[in-house]
């Protein structure tokens, strides 16, 4: 059975449009309008091993906000939707990435139910590019809502922004990989005691 999520939302601000393959080989092709974001999408889906889609042609003549967050809502939502019934899979992961001189620390539980817990460096330039760096926790924030997962983020150290939030999605990719890949001993059995994910 394969695991796929699309979802294609449209308002008077953005229009996006992603499509996921939990199963893939990392094969991306995004477009967001905005470099760094499509850089890190890209680290999503190449480090999750998730075939991953982006198109997003958003309001960028007011700023990148609408464009990211809208992409990352989307994201979510396509996530939750190729998780399907969840049964048969890890359900936590954990990954710890440097990115030479930073660090960060994620761990994930597809639970159901949208938590976030994010932590990182509160010195940090302020743009890369024409992403303003505090979108990346409403980016998480917006990803949990739509996915319904509880993620913990955090970045103990770091000094280049390019490089803390890089780490970041690294890590996120590799968590989300390992939490929802299949686990051979559990083919059949869903990973909770409720009854329900
Ligand atoms: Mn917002």
């Amino acid at each position: 059975m394969s695991r796929v999520g699309r979802v294609e939302r449209v308002t008077k601000e953005t229009s996006v449009l992603v499509e996921i393959d939990l199963d893939g080989s990392g094969k991306v092709e995004v477009s967001t309008g905005v470099g760094f974001y499509d850089h890190m999408l890209d680290q999503l889906g190449r480090h999750g091993l998730f075939d991953l889609t982006v198109k997003t042609e958003g309001d960028l003549h007011i700023d990148s906000h609408h464009t990211i967050e809208d992409t990352a809502l989307a994201l979510g939502a396509a996530f939750k939707q190729a998780l399907g019934d969840k049964v048969g899979i890890y359900r936590f992961g954990n990954c710890t990435v440097p990115l030479d001189e930073s660090l960060a620390q994620v761990t994930v539980d597809l639970s159901g139910r949208p938590y976030l817990v994010h932590t990182e460096p509160e010195k940090m330039a302020p743009m890369i590019g024409e992403y303003d760096t505090t979108m990346t926790r409403h980016i998480l924030e917006s990803f949990v809502a739509q996915a319904q997962i509880a993620l913990h983020v955090h970045v103990p150290y770091g000094r280049n922004a390019h490089h803390i939030v890089e780490c970041q999605f690294k890590a996120l990719a590799r968590a989300l990989r390992y939490a929802s890949e299949r686990d051979p001993r559990a083919a059949g059995i869903l990973p909770s005691t409720k009854g329900a994910l």
